[in-house]
């Protein structure tokens, strides 16, 4: 059972909190319960058992070497990225008065530098070939950051990321999964 979504049933955040605690204490989403009934939390762990479930020849990730070390140094700018907008976005749910600016200016050089990182390398979806988890987790990044902290990718500034954002969502497997 994969547990991926906060879904506000009474207008409060993570309204489904305390339910969710019985399957991981830290009460964070994502987390995925084993048919062993083990639980594992982080999505790069959940995916990670994915991919070997999976197998190497249909995971979406190499299995070693400089090609996978190049993707996991992608996936943690990308996922940075989004620690880092999630902070933002957090921050600015407080009472006005304990809103810190300063904690935002902070997280918001660390999200601009986590997307350089990310646009750095350049990441090209040509043709209809199978999405890579770079790509997925690089355009599910672009997209949430583009609805929480919309002025940190206004103007340009990340023309692969864009574009890369643009070609996954009209992507039939990203229609089936509307955020
Ligand atoms: N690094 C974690 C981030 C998990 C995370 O921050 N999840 C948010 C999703 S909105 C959450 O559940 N926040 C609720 C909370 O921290 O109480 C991952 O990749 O799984």
């Amino acid at each position: 059972m994969i547990l991926s979504h906060w879904r506000s049933t009474s207008g409060r955040p993570f309204s489904q909190a305390e339910a969710f605690r019985k399957f991981t204490a830290i009460g964070r989403m994502p987390a995925l319960v084993l048919e062993s009934g083990e639980t594992l939390i982080e999505s790069g762990a959940i995916l990670d058992d994915l991919n070997e479930v999976a197998g190497p020849s249909r995971a979406l990730i190499p299995d070693r070497g400089e090609e996978r070390r190049r993707s996991l140094r992608i996936l943690a700018s990308a996922t940075a990225a989004c620690d880092k907008a999630m902070a933002i976005n957090y921050e600015r749910r407080r009472p006005a008065e304990k809103i810190s600016a300063d904690w935002i200016t902070r997280c918001r050089s660390q999200l601009d530098a986590a997307l350089s990182a990310v646009e750095a390398f350049r990441l090209e979806l040509a043709g209809v070939r199978r999405l890579q988890q770079t790509e997925i987790t690089a355009a599910c990044m672009f997209g949430y950051i583009n609805r929480v902290e919309t002025h940190a990718v206004v103007g340009a500034r990340y023309p692969s990321l864009e574009r890369l954002s643009r070609t996954c969502e009209l992507r039939r497997e990203f229609m089936a999964c509307p955020p």
